[in-house]
């Protein structure tokens, strides 16, 4: 006897007037990613974790791949998570996860489990989700396993010594990527646009982009993610304090600057509709005043900090906002200093909707 495979949905947070996007919310008092890992202060992927876990709330099982998710989280027989959770290598988060839901659905049609299909879902850093195991994570997307597969993105192979990374942005100086006299801006290359490539390689996938700057747009993201029947890909956005070098308590407004400056674009990406929704902040920024916060720009050159406005541009355009005549003069490289010189406007400690 075949028994039916019965599905779970997660309520949505509201976003009224876009307004909530950016308080803190009533965050569900179950905390599967409890207190006493050891990450560091400030550390963007432990606050995503603990939000992506609190959306996903009791009924869920999780893996992780190698990464400081996984070292920082967990020693012999000793972890942060009320919740069944494991290690994967890094490479194959994607193909074992995959063998968690095919699992699962097995189990409980034959009557083995008694459901209802828990949320499934895979927390993998950049280095993994971009490089080493992007083979098996595009693989369980097309294969449309139903889970959440979920990119933690501190732009580095942070637990290896911050290494750069396919994420790393253009001119972010990590222990691989150096500034000094043949390559003053640091890293060279712009980074892989890995959400885009999920989007545009998987049409059938639900995909989205997020931050840790925006608490609900997260939780909800992770509930369409997991609510989606099929497979479903988030690509957050999570600075690492020790590899970027910036003040603990600015993570979460990092979190919101990259995206007012321009320089990580928040959509969704709805596969019934095949089509984008694209957040538009309140605020435009230069791209000075999310770089001079960060050490691992310090070394900016004129021309290196004209050209990473001018992609920021672009974006602006890509998602269907005009640039203002102000952050178009800031594509000239003469209208700029040194980084370490620039000026900046500090962050201020925002209220609701600020
Ligand atoms: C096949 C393989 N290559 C290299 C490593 C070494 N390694 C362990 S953690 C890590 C960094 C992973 O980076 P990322 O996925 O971005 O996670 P983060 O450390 O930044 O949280 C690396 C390279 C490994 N474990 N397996
Ligand atoms: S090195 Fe970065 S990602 Fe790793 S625990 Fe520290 S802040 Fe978090
Ligand atoms: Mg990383």
């Amino acid at each position: 006897m075949t028994h039916e495979v019965v599905r779970q949905t997660l309520p949505l947070l509201d976003e009224e007037d876009g307004r909530d996007l950016y308080y803190l919310p009533d965050l569900p008092e179950e905390d599967p990613y409890a207190a006493g890992h050891r990450t560091c202060a400030g550390c963007g992927p432990a606050i995503q974790y603990r939000w992506v876990l609190k959306a996903a709330g009791l009924d869920t099982v999780v893996a992780g791949p190698t990464g400081c998710m996984y070292v920082a989280n967990s020693t012999y027989l000793c972890t942060p998570y009320t919740v069944p959770w494991a290690h994967t290598p890094i490479a194959s988060g994607g193909s074992f996860t995959s063998g968690m839901a095919a699992g699962y659905e097995a189990m409980i049609r034959k009557g083995r489990y008694p459901g209802p299909y828990p949320n499934i879902l895979v927390m993998a850093g950049d280095g993994s989700a971009a490089d080493i195991g992007i083979g098996s994570i595009s693989g369980a997307l097309y294969r449309d396993h139903d889970a959440l597969f979920v990119c933690y993105d501190n732009e580095c192979y942070a637990n290896t010594g911050i290494q750069t990374s396919p994420t790393t942005p253009y001119a972010g100086m990590t222990t691989f990527t150096p500034y000094g006299k043949a390559t003053p801006e640091g890293k060279k290359l712009p980074p892989k646009n890995l959400a885009k490539m999920m989007a545009e390689g998987h049409p059938h996938c639900y995909v989205a982009t997020t931050t840790v700057g925006y608490p609900v747009d997260l939780i909800n993201k992770t509930r369409k993610g997991l609510n989606h029947v099929g497979a479903a890909f988030l690509h957050c956005y999570t600075p690492c304090q020790k590899g970027w070098v910036y003040q603990t308590s600015m993570t979460i407004e990092l979190g919101r600057r990259v995206v007012e400056s321009g320089l990580w674009p928040v959509w969704e990406y709805d596969p019934a509709e095949r089509a984008y929704r694209y957040f538009h902040p309140p605020v435009q920024r230069p791209v000075t005043d999310y770089l001079a916060m960060q050490g691992r720009f310090g070394h900016m050159l004129p021309e290196h900090v004209a050209r990473v406005q001018a992609g920021a541009n672009r974006n602006w355009e890509l998602i269907g906002m005009d640039v203002p005549q102000s952050l178009r003069d800031l594509e000239d490289p003469a209208r700029h200093q040194r980084l370490a010189d620039e000026e900046y406007s500090m962050p201020v400690n925002r209220g609701v909707g600020a």
